[in-house]
C-alpha cells in the first residue's frame, strides 16, 4: 500500500469516526400517554415506523398516570436524571418558564431554521403560532401541537326532528327557542309519545355558558375576555349576561332544557329509556339538541348522521363562538440539557410537522390502516391483513397511531382529514368547520410562573364557583332572578375579588 493511500484511508477513517461521534442515533425519551388508552410505546407501530424512516432509535419511558408523570417531570428536571427529550410532554407553561430559566430545558429557537424546515415554514406563515410558543425573552422551550382542525364544544341539532316538526335550522336564539318548543310539543321522534323528547341537553353550568355566545359573550375559564379595545373584561356579569341567564331560566321553567343537564348527563337517556319497551329503543332518538365536542357523546354511530352542528346564532349583527382549545397547544416536545445532539432529535420531530409524518402519527400507514381511492378520498381498512378486523376506526387509533390522551407534537393534517369518506361516519372536520369562521379565543396564551398562577387560582376557586353556582340556581329557579337578586349577585362578585381578577389578567398581558 503506498503512502498516499494510507493517508487517504486515515482521513476517511477520521471523517467516519467524527460523523459517528457527532450524529447520535439513540436517545432516551419520556412522556405521557394516559391510562384511558391501551397503548404501549415500547412495542408501538408508530415508533418502529419512525425508526425505519429516520434511523433514530428511541428508548421510551411512558407514563400512564398524569399525576405521577407531573411528579416525575419535577424530579427528573431537578435531580439531574434527565431523558434526552420529552415527547407528548404535557409540560405546563409554568414548567416551561421554570425549567428553561434553570437551563434544564434548552432553547430550541436557534435550531429551528436549520433542523426544522417544516415547522419553520408553518411558523413563518402563522406569526401568531410563533408568538404563542415564545416565552418572554424570545426563548422557545418546547415545540407545540398545532391544529387548525376545528375543535369546539358545539351545539348539535337533530335535523331529522327539524323536518318532522317543520322547522328550519335556527339563526337566532329566538328561532332556536321556537325549535325547542316544537321539539317539546310535537312528538318530534314520532313514537306517539309527546313526553319523551329532550329538547336541549348539556353537562352543567360550564358547558351552558358556551351558549352565552348567542348573547355576544365569549369568555375563558376565568370568565374573562380581552376586548377589542385591549381591556380585559369580566364576562359573567352585566346586561347581556343577565339576558342570557334570563333566557336559560325561562327555557328551563318551560321544559326546554332537560333537568339532567344539571344532575349528571347519563341519567337523561336512562330515564327516557326506562319507560320504553326494548324493541323501540334501537331506533329511538331522544335528543333534540345538545352541547358537546363530538356527536358521539350523546348518540350512537347509527344515529349520528341525523345531527348537524348549528352555526353560532346571530346577535346584534354578529356571530361568535368560543374557540375552546385554540390552534396551538404548548409544551408538547422539549429537549433537555442532557442531550448531546439536539439537531438529530429536532430533525426527527420535524417529520411530524409535515403531512406524511402527521398522517403516520394520526391515521396510520397507507395500505395498512387506511386505503386511498383514486379521487384522493380515503377510508379505514377495517380488516387489515393479519388482524381480526376492527369494529371501529377508533381501535386503529389506539393500535397504530399516537393521537388521543394528550397533545402530540405535530401539525394535524387537516387537508388529508377533510378527504375522509366512510359510510355511517360523520366527517369530524366538516361539521365543526361551520363554527370556524366565528370562533374566537377569548384570551391569548400567556406564560406565568407557578407562584403567579397559585395567586390567581385562590381567587378563581371562590369567584368561579360563585358564577357557576349562581347560574345553576337562577336557571333551576332556586333563586328567582329579579333586579334585587341580580344586584346581590353582582356585589358578591365584587366581594370575591372580580376587580383583582380582571387586573391580574390585564397585567399578565404585559408579560408576553
Ligand atoms: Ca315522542
Amino acid at each position: 500500500m503506498n503512502k498516499f493511500f494510507v493517508c487517504l484511508l486515515s482521513v476517511l477513517l477520521l471523517v467516519s469516526f467524527s460523523l459517528t461521534a457527532f450524529a447520535q442515533s439513540e436517545f432516551t425519551v419520556a412522556g405521557f400517554d394516559g391510562d384511558d388508552i391501551e397503548r404501549d410505546w415500547t412495542t408501538h407501530a408508530f415508533f418502529s415506523r419512525m425508526q425505519e424512516k429516520t434511523g433514530v432509535t428511541l428508548t421510551l419511558k411512558q407514563y400512564r398516570d398524569y399525576a405521577e408523570y407531573q411528579k416525575a417531570i419535577d424530579s427528573m428536571l431537578t435531580s439531574g436524571e434527565m431523558p434526552d427529550a420529552f415527547f407528548k410532554a404535557e409540560l405546563t407553561n409554568s414548567d416551561l418558564v421554570k425549567y428553561s430559566a434553570s437551563g434544564k430545558l434548552i432553547d430550541l429557537a436557534p435550531y429551528l431554521e436549520s433542523c426544522c424546515p417544516n415547522l419553520s415554514a408553518l411558523l413563518a406563515s402563522h406569526p401568531e403560532w410563533r408568538e404563542a410558543i415564545t416565552l418572554p425573552g424570545g426563548v422557545i422551550a418546547a415545540l407545540p401541537s398545532i391544529t387548525d382542525v376545528p375543535r369546539y364544544d358545539m351545539l348539535w341539532l337533530n335535523e331529522k326532528w327539524l323536518k318532522n316538526v317543520g322547522c328550519e335550522m335556527p339563526n337566532t336564539i329566538e328561532e332556536f327557542t321556537e325549535v325547542l318548543r316544537a321539539f317539546r310539543d310535537m312528538d318530534a321522534n314520532g313514537n306517539g309519545d309527546p313526553e319523551d323528547e329532550l329538547p336541549l341537553c348539556f353537562q352543567g353550568p360550564y358547558e351552558l355558558k358556551l351558549l352565552a355566545a348567542a348573547f355576544g359573550i365569549v369568555m375563558n375559564d376565568y370568565n374573562v375576555y380581552l376586548g377589542s379595545d385591549g381591556q380585559v373584561q369580566f364576562g359573567a356579569s352585566g346586561d347581556n349576561y343577565r339576558k342570557f341567564v334570563e333566557w336559560c331560566a325561562n327555557a328551563y321553567s318551560r321544559g326546554l332544557i332537560s333537568r339532567e343537564s344539571f344532575y349528571g348527563g347519563a341519567t337523561a337517556i336512562e330515564r327516557v329509556l326506562s319507560s320504553a319497551s326494548t324493541d323501540v329503543l334501537e331506533n329511538l332518538s331522544v335528543y333534540g339538541s345538545f352541547l358537546a365536542p363530538s356527536v358521539g357523546i350523546y348518540v350512537s354511530n347509527s344515529e349520528s348522521a341525523d345531527y348537524s352542528v348549528a352555526a353560532p346564532f346571530e346577535y346584534e349583527g354578529k356571530r361568535v363562538w368560543r374557540d375552546l382549545f385554540g390552534e396551538v397547544t404548548t409544551g408538547a416536545f422539549a429537549i433537555t440539557s442532557a442531550c448531546k445532539d439536539p439537531e438529530t432529535l429536532l430533525k426527527w420531530i420535524d417529520n411530524l410537522y409535515s403531512e406524511d409524518g402527521a398522517v403516520l402519527a394520526s391515521v396510520g400507514k397507507e395500505g395498512s390502516e387506511y386505503l386511498l381511492r383514486d379521487d384522493g378520498t380515503w377510508y379505514y381498512d377495517t380488516e387489515p391483513e393479519g388482524s381480526y378486523g376492527f369494529s371501529e376506526p377508533a381501535e386503529i387509533s389506539y393500535m397504530y397511531t399516537i393521537t388521543g390522551s394528550g397533545a402530540v407534537p405535530f401539525y394535524e393534517p387537516i387537508e388529508f382529514l377533510k378527504r375522509f369518506r366512510m359510510d355511517g361516519y360523520v366527517n369530524a372536520v366538516e361539521e365543526p368547520s361551520k363554527v370556524k369562521p366565528y370562533a374566537i379565543s377569548p384570551y391569548p396564551t400567556v406564560y406565568l410562573s407557578a407562584e403567579k398562577l397559585t395567586e390567581i387560582q385562590e381567587i378563581q376557586a371562590e369567584l368561579g364557583e360563585c358564577v357557576d353556582l349562581s347560574l345553576a340556581r337562577f336557571v333551576l329557579g332556586e333563586e328567582k332572578l329579579t333586579d334585587e337578586t341580580w344586584a346581590e349577585y353582582e356585589s358578591e362578585l365584587d366581594a370575591l375579588g372580580r376587580q383583582k381578577l380582571v387586573s391580574f389578567w390585564q397585567e399578565a398581558l404585559s408579560n408576553r
